[in-house]
């Protein structure tokens, strides 16, 4: 047995005569797995996101340049994407997660949809913003978390006495698209008619709590140091896919490294720090938006008091049994 073999890994010589078997079996829609085999299995995650800090004062002179440009009915969603360099063609913010900035004006709404992917709002800036989930309509304010999850209707606005409003959407686009598991319908209405949503017996894989308010949610934190949203019914996480939390960074305060499988967004609630991200070092502050690609080593530090927000694609990799966690 030669040598190489012994590593179990590919490592085979070109030769005219291989060249030429190469090209009669691509005519076939045919491959020579020991060509992409240490490519298509690697020792351990090779993600294509890279991690990328997105900063709020690049971000924002785009956001507001949108609403001139392009009515929020024509755009349907007038949303500024994040898009990670190394995920283009998958839309993503890092690995199965989609993130973008949408903006609205006072009086402006969405048309109602809905779609197989989950997704969850944080709202950023403005007052009179809603959303109406299911029938359901909720007022939300300045770091408001809010759930559109998996197949529910919903539609969004400003009302019309508000402000404009700037909210962060996060969404497994790019996990349904790879799962070849993505749907969109259109309500029958525009927008719909609020009104009561029955709870009764509830059966639905995600947390019948929609709206997560941010003094709620601080309260717990400032006890805590870390506040995970969750379905009050399991104790488990808001979504099938996606969960999602805030930390709490005390002024120089730094976490511990560590690695893990599965992918996080992150937005600076408030505060400012850094954060090593795969060995490099972001400097953020209020409204910055970071991805941490799945394994890269990360941990974060505050200048001062600092709240991260964040969601991920934790609860999808741990009902796959694919979570695992590492010392960074
Ligand atoms: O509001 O449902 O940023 O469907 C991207 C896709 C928001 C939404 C986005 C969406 C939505």
């Amino acid at each position: 047995m030669k040598r190489e073999n012994v590593t179990g890994r590919a490592n085979v010589e070109d030769t005219p005569e291989l060249e030429a078997y190469y090209r009669e079996l691509e005519g076939e829609a045919l491959g020579a797995l020991w060509n992409v085999a240490n490519e298509i299995e690697p020792w351990y995650p090779q993600p294509k996101s890279v991690p990328t800090l997105w900063k709020w004062r690049r971000i924002e002179p785009f956001v507001r340049r949108a609403p001139e440009l392009v009515s929020a009915e024509k755009a349907a969603r007038r949303v500024v994407m994040l898009v990670n360099p190394g995920r283009k063609e998958w839309s993503a913010a890092a690995g199965l997660l989609y993130t973008g900035v949408q903006v609205m004006n006072p009086g402006e709404f969405t048309s109602a949809h809905r779609h197989q992917a989950s997704a969850l709002r944080f709202i950023m800036e403005g007052r009179g913003a809603y959303t109406t989930v299911d029938g359901e309509r909720m007022s939300l304010g300045a770091r408001d978390l809010v759930l559109t999850p998996n197949g529910t209707w919903h539609d969004h606005g400003v009302e019309a006495g508000g402000t404009q409003c700037v909210w962060q959407d996060g969404l497994d686009i790019p996990l349904m698209n790879s799962l070849d598991a993505n749907f969109y319908e259109v309500h029958p209405q525009v927008v719909q008619t609020p009104g009561k949503l029955s709870r009764e017996n509830w059966s639905k894989p995600y947390s019948p709590q929609f709206k997560y308010a941010w003094d709620e949610a601080y309260a717990a934190l400032k006890k805590d140091a870390i506040y995970e949203y969750r379905n009050p019914l399991t104790g488990g996480p808001i979504m099938p896919t996606i969960g999602a939390q805030l930390e709490l960074l005390r002024k120089g305060e730094a976490t511990g490294a560590h690695r893990h499988t599965g992918s996080a967004i992150y937005q600076v609630a408030q505060g400012s720090g850094w954060s090593e991200i795969g060995g490099e070092r972001f400097e953020w502050e209020e409204k910055d938006i970071f991805a941490i690609p799945s394994w890269a080593p990360h941990r974060h530090g505050a200048s001062e008091e600092a709240v991260l927000f964040s969601f991920n694609d934790l609860p999808a990799m741990r009902a796959l049994g694919l979570y695992r966690e590492a010392p960074g």
